[in-house]
């Protein structure tokens, strides 16, 4: 349960009372209350998050933040890309999870720079958790910073980290309705990777009507299929990571930020 996004509020307290005397005036002090703290609370984690992407920008970094429900193959994807691309790139990655260092530990193998953080009862990194988990990162010769957010597909959404895009996975596994259910996660999010398609065979899962759901709930955002067990699709996903790189150099020396070498 999370206290800080609201996740964890009654669900009793959640329907309307219909009150004929003055308990009304309590319920809707207690209401405006809770509001007022959700709204400092994301307002202070904007504030950190615009630090945050001031200070990425400095550096030139392109920073991705991979949401999605838990099992959807984050941490694979990852795996696969860092081994094949960084002799390409300088990566960075972030592991956030409530509990374990498995994600780190997996990471850690490929060889490149890793830390876990660990958010316990929270389920969702926040922009504070970001600014000190690069702490220690040599970030001026960095590329890529990859952040794996918590398994879920709801709280996420909400709180900005000073990424440059969101990427939302969705394995096929999960059902082709989820951008309907969940459509914060994916109105928030520039790119989603549709992964496991190896399993398509096997499943009952309606690929169009997915990408269709995806797009009337943000009809900006871009999708790839792909899946990192076979590595179909995952070439589309590296020329994106690319171009992401391109542009970030382009616009910091457009903004006159200085050339390291
Ligand atoms: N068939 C198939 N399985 C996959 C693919 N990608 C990941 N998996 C499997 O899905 C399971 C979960 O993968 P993870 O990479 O741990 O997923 P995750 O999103 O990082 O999970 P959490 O961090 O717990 O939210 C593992 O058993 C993976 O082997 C894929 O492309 N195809
Ligand atoms: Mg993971």
């Amino acid at each position: 349960m999370c206290i800080d996004c609201g996740c964890g509020t009654d669900p009793n307290h959640s329907h309307h009372h219909d009150h004929e005397h003055g308990h009304d005036h309590e319920h809707d002090e207690k209401s405006s209350r809770t509001i007022r703290i959700e709204e400092d609370l994301l307002a202070k984690n904007n504030r950190l998050a615009t630090s945050n992407r001031t200070h990425f920008s400095a550096e030139r970094l392109l920073v991705l933040n991979l949401v999605s429900s838990p099992g959807s193959g984050k941490t694979s994807i990852l795996e696969r890309t860092l081994t094949d691309l960084k002799n390409q790139f300088d990566f960075a990655v972030l592991e956030g999870d409530q509990q374990t260092t498995n994600d780190a530990d997996r990471i850690a193998a490929t060889g490149v720079a890793v830390k876990q953080i660990n958010t316990g009862a929270g389920c969702h990194l926040d922009a504070h958790m970001i600014g000190h988990g690069v702490e220690g990162f040599d970030l001026a010769t960095t590329d890529i910073l990859m952040i794996e957010n918590v398994g879920n597909l709801v709280c996420p959404a909400s709180f900005d980290l000073g990424e440059d895009h969101k990427v939302v996975v969705l394995s096929v596994t999960e059902g082709e309705d989820k951008p309907l259910k969940y459509p914060q996660m994916f109105q928030a999010a520039d790119l989603m990777l549709i992964n496991k398609i190896d399993l398509l065979p096997y499943l009952r899962f309606d690929l169009e009507q997915c990408k269709a759901f995806a797009r009337q709930v943000n009809p900006e955002i871009k999708i790839m299929e792909l899946s990192c067990h076979s590595g179909e699709g995952m070439q589309e996903w590296y020329d994106w990571l690319t171009a992401g790189v391109a542009r970030k150099r382009r616009v910091a020396s457009d903004e006159g930020v200085s050339e390291c070498v």
